[in-house]
């Protein structure tokens, strides 16, 4: 009867929850809070999207135990209330899901060793508002700040505060901002995002110091190109709610956007749209635009209008409205 693993007795389907997702292995918390690994039976697919990875971190999945082993099998993905993907590092344009059903994206940011760009930035937002993700800029080593850069900094917290976006100022050496930063994580699942080295596994370890994650040594924090977290990986945190380490991204593509919506996802930029004279205005060569008017003006961010150019005529990604 047991003469092959697949065929051992199986228990019945569970429910579980998708805590880290590395290649064939996904570590699946039940309902006991117990992690089992398991593998994926067959092709499953969430949704309409390709990815490189079908099971996510925040993946709500079903499967069922094989008795003997420890392991399980996952047989299904349940609807995704959301989800998050950077271009995959390779050349094939298809996404890779950094996490699903997340509550909010924490973006970490940092002015220095190493410098977060602008662009970097507004692709993150605009990527969140797609997905209809609750975003949160985090502006971390600030004890590296200059006033020039301590300035820079207020700027930037005044001019995305104006639009909606909520910041936090961190230093994970001076321990300041900590406790604001662990109170917005109480009761809820965040994910933390950003470019390798800026800190984010250095403040979860602040957060909540027995986690214990593995974070560059000081030596080599400017070193670019060397990931320290190479894996999304979900942990509970002792003050409460759940936090989603991710691996450092270099580059936001947008996936899964219509260019001609691009703007709908800039909402600086979709409150002055009313204003143009047509009303499939793209505020690119258009008369009478509003956008461009009140870039004139200084009433909206030079910044953020060209980074919405350089989405528009970003030909690397694959453009299309996101299905849910
Ligand atoms: N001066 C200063 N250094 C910091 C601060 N936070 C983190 N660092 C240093 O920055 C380096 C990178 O920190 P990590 O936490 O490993 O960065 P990460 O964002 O998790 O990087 P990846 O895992 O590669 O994406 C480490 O050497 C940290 O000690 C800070 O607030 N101030
Ligand atoms: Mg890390
Ligand atoms: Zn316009």
């Amino acid at each position: 009867m047991y003469n092959s693993t697949l065929e051992e007795k199986v228990l019945d389907v569970e429910k579980g929850l998708v805590v880290k997702s590395t290649g064939s292995w996904h570590t699946v918390r039940d309902s006991k809070k117990q992690n089992i690994p398991c593998i994926i039976k067959g092709r499953l697919r969430a949704g309409s999207i390709r990815s490189t990875n079908p099971v996510a971190v925040g993946d709500n999945v079903e499967f069922y135990r094989l008795e003997k082993e420890r392991t399980g099998i996952i047989t299904g993905i349940l609807d995704r209330k959301n989800y998050i993907v950077r271009k995959s590092s390779n050349l094939s344009k298809e996404a890779h899901v950094l996490a699903a059903n997340v509550d909010q994206a924490f973006l970490m940011i940092s002015l220095i060793r190493p410098r977060t760009t602008l662009r970097f930035i507004d692709r993150f937002l605009a990527t969140s508002e797609a997905y209809r993700i609750p975003a949160i800029l985090v502006f971390n080593k600030t004890d590296l700040y200059d006033g020039k850069l301590a300035t820079e900094m207020d700027d930037l917290v005044s001019m995305y505060g104006s639009i909606g976006y909520e910041a936090v100022k961190t230093s994970a050496v001076m321990k300041t901002g900590v406790e604001e930063l662990k109170n917005l994580m109480i009761g809820k699942i965040s994910l933390i995002a950003g470019n390798s080295g800026v800190g984010k596994s250095t403040i979860i370890n602040t957060i909540d110091p027995s986690l214990n994650l593995k974070t560059a040594p000081v030596s080599e924090y400017h070193k670019t190109g060397k990931h320290t977290t190479t894996f999304s990986e979900m942990f509970n945190l002792s003050s409460g709610g759940f936090i989603i380490d991710t691996p450092g991204i270099k580059g936001f593509g947008i996936i899964d956007m219509d260019k001609e919506e691009i703007f709908h996802f800039f909402p600086d930029i979709f409150a002055l749209s009313g204003g143009c004279q047509y009303y499939n205005c793209l505020h690119i060569n258009e008369p009478n635009c509003e956008v461009k008017n009140a870039v004139k003006n200084n009433k909206l961010s030079l910044s953020r209008y060209k980074s919405y150019l350089s989405l528009y005529f970003d030909d690397s990604a694959k453009y299309r409205t996101p299905k849910y």
